[in-house]
């Protein structure tokens, strides 16, 4: 019997194709750049299978044009480019990356929160660029992070995970908001107190954004909730692009309407809002978050585990619509 036909996207790691190879007949996109969509469709025909990375569209009109699809796996927890809905009309499995990345973004949020507030990457410009002649009382004076508030808009497994560092290893003051509040002995376990987006805005030191991207959750931070924070406040955003307003920030960062924030994804990301460029008070990395390599084979394997559970033994192991499996 030949075996299924799938499409890995990108590039990925060589042992990660190896196991795919052993079930399927897979091509693989071995260049540095992600296929357009024209020659993604191309490639997509015939192919049960699609190993996505978060880059790549799956909505109606892709549906419609790849017939033969039977799976998209993403290698990323988030997933909105997966049109759910149309997956599940069109009987396509969508998979994704939970838990595998949780404890290694959390610390990349952290680590974020602590360059921006201790101003870590705006002090080694300085440094580098020969500037640094003298000591003055107010050289790079940043933030305190120890005993300060942590706000943390979406209270997922990655947001708990934050809430556990910042409670436990700085003995920060946790609050959070949510679509729905955490069971009590969950926010005991992370010591955070729920409360209304306003008083999160209004009152946290830190504000952490780790909420799924949605229509609801588009511009969540825009002019008017950044003119709620306090104005020594600073925002971190390791969740989505689209999620802030990234024009209102760069205005806010300019004005120091808040003090500082760190970004590691952006709306229209690789490219950024160019006044992110030029304003000092910014922490930018290039949405690496989950990047250590540990857990980016973990995610690469369980996007494969994904593909070979469901194309082979009818089982994935993270669906996200399994209304698709009941019907196949
Ligand atoms: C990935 C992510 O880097 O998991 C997610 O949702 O944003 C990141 O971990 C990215 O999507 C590449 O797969």
């Amino acid at each position: 019997m030949s075996k299924p036909r799938i499409l890995v996207a990108r590039v990925i790691f060589p042992e990660v194709i190896a196991k795919l190879e052993q079930h399927f007949e897979v091509e693989h996109n071995q260049a540095d750049e992600a296929w357009p969509r024209e020659r993604l469709l191309a490639k997509l025909q015939g192919k049960a299978g699609v190993f996505t990375t978060g880059g790549e569209r799956i909505d109606g009109e892709l549906l419609a044009a790849c017939p033969s699809l039977k799976i998209a796996a993403n290698m990323a927890v988030g997933f909105n480019n997966f049109d759910l809905p149309a997956m599940t009309a069109a009987g396509v499995l969508g998979t994704n990356t939970p838990d595998v990345l949780t404890e290694t973004t959390a610390d990349f949020g952290f680590a974020l929160l602590m360059a921006t507030a201790r101003r870590v990457t705006e002090s080694e410009h300085y440094l580098r660029a020969g500037k640094w002649q003298k000591w003055a009382y107010d050289m790079f004076a940043g933030s305190d992070v120890h005993g300060s508030t942590l706000g943390i808009l979406g209270m997922g497994r990655i947001g708990q995970g934050i809430a556990r560092r910042g409670a436990h290893g700085f003995g920060m003051k946790v609050i959070y908001h949510n679509r729905s509040r955490l069971p009590a002995e969950q926010e005991a376990a992370c010591k955070a107190r729920y409360v209304s987006k306003e008083e999160l805005l209004r009152t946290a030191d830190h504000l952490v954004l780790v909420l799924p991207y949605s229509a609801q959750s588009h511009h969540a931070i825009a002019a008017a909730e950044l003119a709620q924070m306090k104005p020594t406040a600073n925002l971190i955003n390791i969740a989505r692009g689209g999620i802030v307003d990234d024009a209102a920030l760069a205005q806010a960062l300019r004005d120091k309407r808040i003090a500082a924030a760190g970004l590691d994804v952006y709306e229209g990301e690789p490219k950024l809002h160019p006044d992110l460029l030029t304003v000092p008070n910014v922490v930018l990395t290039p949405h690496i978050a989950s990047a250590t390599v540990p857990t980016r084979k973990a995610m690469a394997q369980l996007a494969a585990d994904n593909l070979i559970g469901f194309l082979v033994h009818g089982k994935p192991l993270t669906p996200l619509n399994p209304d698709v499996l009941q019907r196949t």
